[in-house]
């Protein structure tokens, strides 16, 4: 949508033109899955794929939501925001207006039309999108002065106490931190981060679209956080040191094996690995190493999350698995938090078409299902966007 299709939706739905207009991104995430919300790292990057906000103050105590996409409309007064049941898309924008009141901010009612090309269920964070956007937003118009890691905190928060699930920073921060041709390392225990170019000459990410959303997802998600959660009070006990798995080795995991039991050990000893591969991954970007040195750690990323962490589906694994064989296709892996979305792709610049063509005819002759995708361009974080 551009700028001017936004500014005339917003007039002709509130009658009066929009105080500020701006973008957020969706994610994508190099390495580093399920790590966040485990003190650990994560190797993010805002995308080309975007939410447009149109926000404007309005003077009343009410505010106003139209999701142009859906054409839907919210409306409640600020004081009377709370938690709406079943997954309800305004929970993003009033779980955000909740977290800026937590913090003292005085919001006044208003009005807020947004729309955008992130797809939905697609694991690239269209909420996180929703929220940070929102949170912006609301952080310039009603000039409160929050740095911009607080601003993805209370989104964090949004997620977490009005659409229900326990993530991490990772989604939020890539959001609002992105720069264009760079993915960001952050430390999510320090919060520390640090940004390395991506050179588009030789390889591209290409995300495949598996078209599924299972269900489960949501509420595996937040068991997975509590397993990791029960494996850090076992080893504990064992050594005092871990506070987290951030803290925890191969050898704590063997030592508490026992009392661990299977599932929990599988959980803990891919954290472990994975935290392992985003240094190494990172390692090998700013070494220089050929691209199939990179590609090999996205492929053991990919088997860690189906075989020890257990987050992917079978159409995951069958884009996967055709990857190996694609033309061009240096690694791939399942992204986001399982059970559907996207698998990303590190491929050959020269080879993206034959890529895009081998898998799209794979996943039609694998499952019958057909395949979206994506070459992304890697973006800015939030910003405002020229009228
Ligand atoms: C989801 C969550 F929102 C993130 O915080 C992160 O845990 C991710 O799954 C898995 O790496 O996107």
């Amino acid at each position: 949508m551009t700028a001017s299709a936004l500014t005339s939706a917003f007039e002709q739905r509130f009658g009066a033109a929009p105080d500020l207009l701006l973008r957020a991104p969706g994610r994508i995430n190099l390495i580093g899955e399920h790590t966040d919300y485990n003190d650990g790292l994560v190797l993010p990057a805002a995308i080309d794929k975007e939410i447009r906000f149109a926000l404007r103050l309005n003077g009343t105590d009410r505010i106003r939501l139209v999701a142009l996409d859906f054409d839907a409309t919210y409306e409640v007064a600020v004081a009377d925001i709370a938690p709406l049941p079943g997954g309800h898309w305004a929970n993003y924008q009033l779980g955000v207006v909740a977290g800026l009141r937590k913090r003292g901010a005085q919001v006044p009612g208003f009005d807020c039309a947004f729309g955008g090309d992130i797809p939905s269920g697609a694991g690239l964070s269209s909420s996180a999108a929703a929220e940070c956007g929102v949170a912006w937003g609301l952080n310039h118009l009603l000039s409160l002065g929050l740095d911009t890691m607080t601003l993805a905190q209370i989104s964090q928060m949004a997620e977490h106490e009005y659409a229900k699930v326990m993530c991490g920073l990772m989604d939020q921060f890539a959001s609002l931190f992105g720069r264009a041709g760079h993915v960001v390392e952050l430390d999510c225990r320090s919060l520390e981060y640090a940004y390395f170019p991506l050179d588009t000459t030789h390889a591209r990410l290409v995300l495949c679209n598996s078209g599924v959303k299972h269900a489960l997802g949501d509420s595996e998600y937040n068991t997975r956080r509590a397993e990791c959660a029960r494996g850090v009070e076992i080893m504990q006990k064992h050594n005092p040191a871990i506070k987290s798995l951030r803290d925890a080795t191969l050898a704590d995991i063997d030592a508490a094996k026992a009392e661990l039991g299977e599932v929990v050990e599988k959980r803990c000893r891919y954290v472990v690995e994975e935290n392992e591969r985003v240094k190494e991954l990172t390692a090998r970007l700013v070494e220089g190493k050929p691209l199939a040195e990179v590609g090999e750690l996205l492929y053991a990323s990919h088997a860690g999350l189906r075989d020890l962490y257990q987050v992917s589906c079978a159409e995951l694994d069958v884009l996967e698995g055709l990857a190996h064989s694609a033309p061009g296709c240096y690694g791939a892996r399942m992204m986001g938090g399982g059970f559907g979305g996207c698998t990303l792709n590190l491929v050959a610049s020269d080879k993206v078409d034959a890529f895009i063509d081998f898998m799209t005819k794979g996943y039609q002759e694998k499952l019958g299902l057909k395949l979206d995708t994506y070459v992304t361009n890697l973006a800015d974080g939030v910003g405002e966007l020229a009228g």
